[in-house]
């Protein structure tokens, strides 16, 4: 059976799932297609599902009998909205990173689903599924010894005028915040932030670089840097650092050249070539459980949480280098 699937947000990433999901995966199809913008829509309709329905209302879209299933790729802002609705209609929704743009939101996801009495929900946190984390997982687990410290950093090559401040937290940090908890297996219990000089290429509603330091309930604690217009490639780090050894996450792959008296690696530019096996491996797994009228993968709980983190890091940018608390309540049963 092919799951009848349809994309709210026909942007980069929503045109890149309609892609894979039409083109690569196997088990669903894209059917319908939802956006505020017309030529947005057109474009990936031509490109990628030339038979799609494409619907005004991205509400009238998820209560469709025809559809199946939902995926999320419109602008932060508007998840909320959409998850709610694809609960409340029974129907698995994958929904980009964030789950929602504040912690309010993504609680009120958390409510409805728990209600609702099953997962129903996945959020985009690729990089669980990325070769390279999961390697790095094994390593915390067999070599390293219980984790001390993480060095990491999340580099841009640049962004957009329309890129502020708060979306190094909220758009860019939220996948280390996801990735790192899962894996120390830990949960953040301070942030601080941290504004170097600022780079010229940055433009002025953007501090950029900037260094988020978390620490965990286990003591462990974490640096990342943010730097959003580095310019030189889209370069992803990790470093865990513990009481036996070192970990490090592998470079993508690449081929080394020597010529005119130099060894040099390319670096890549783009996050969809970065994590393109991730993309495909999480969405193989949406369209499994979605099969069976769930969810599986990064939970909404996962989703909450960053959000929690999240907006703590945002006031801990706002009191630039003053320590801000990190506290959650108990997880609901639907999530252990
Ligand atoms: P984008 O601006 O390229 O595309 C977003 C699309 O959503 C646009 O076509 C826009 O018109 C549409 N849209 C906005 N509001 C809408 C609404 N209310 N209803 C329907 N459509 C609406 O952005 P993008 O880069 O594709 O990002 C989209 C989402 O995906 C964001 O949440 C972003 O954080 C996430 N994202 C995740 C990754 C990842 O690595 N997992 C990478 C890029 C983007
Ligand atoms: C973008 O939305 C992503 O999710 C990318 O993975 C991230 O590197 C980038 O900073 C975000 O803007």
């Amino acid at each position: 059976m092919s799951l009848k699937i349809g994309v709210i947000g026909t942007g980069a990433i929503g045109q890149d799932h309609t892609r894979r999901i039409n083109q690569v995966l196997s088990g669903g199809k894209v059917v319908a297609l939802s956006d505020v913008s017309r030529p947005n829509v057109e474009a990936c309709a031509a490109q990628y599902a030339p038979d799609a329905r494409i619907f005004d209302d991205p509400i009238a879209m998820i209560n469709d009998p025809e559809i199946d299933a939902v995926l999320v790729c419109s602008w932060g802002q508007t998840h909320e909205e959409y998850v709610l609705a694809a609960i409340a209609a029974g129907k698995p929704c994958f929904c980009e990173k964030p789950l929602a743009t504040t912690a309010a939101g993504a609680e009120r996801i958390v409510k409805a689903e728990v209600a609702s009495g099953r997962r129903l929900v996945q959020v985009g946190f690729m990089r669980r599924y990325d070769p390279g984390y999961l390697a790095l997982k094994n390593a915390v687990r067999d070599v390293t010894g219980a984790p001390l410290m993480v060095h990491a950093a999340h580099r841009n090559q640049r962004v957009g005028a329309n890129y502020t401040t708060p979306m190094a937290i909220h758009d860019t940090l939220i996948h280390e915040i996801d990735v790192l908890r899962w894996l120390l297996d830990d949960d953040y219990v301070s942030a601080q932030v941290f504004f170097p000089r600022k780079s010229p290429r940055a433009h002025e509603k953007l501090r950029d670089p900037q260094i988020v330091v978390l620490e965990t309930a286990k003591g462990v604690v974490i640096d990342v840097e943010v730097f959003v217009n580095c310019h030189y490639g889209y370069d992803i780090q990790c470093e865990i650092v513990g009481e036996d050894g070192i970990a490090k996450l592998p470079e993508p792959m690449s081929v080394q050249t020597r010529s005119n008296a130099t060894l040099s690696n390319p670096i890549l530019t783009d996050w969809k070539d970065r994590f393109i096996d991730s993309y495909d491996y999480e969405l193989a797994d949406f369209l499994k459980a979605a099969a069976q009228g769930t969810a599986a993968g990064p939970t909404s709980w996962d989703g909450y949480v960053a959000a929690v983190t999240a907006d703590a890091c945002v006031a801990a940018q706002e009191a630039e280098g003053v320590p801000v608390r990190i506290s959650l309540p108990q997880r609901p049963a639907l999530y252990s």
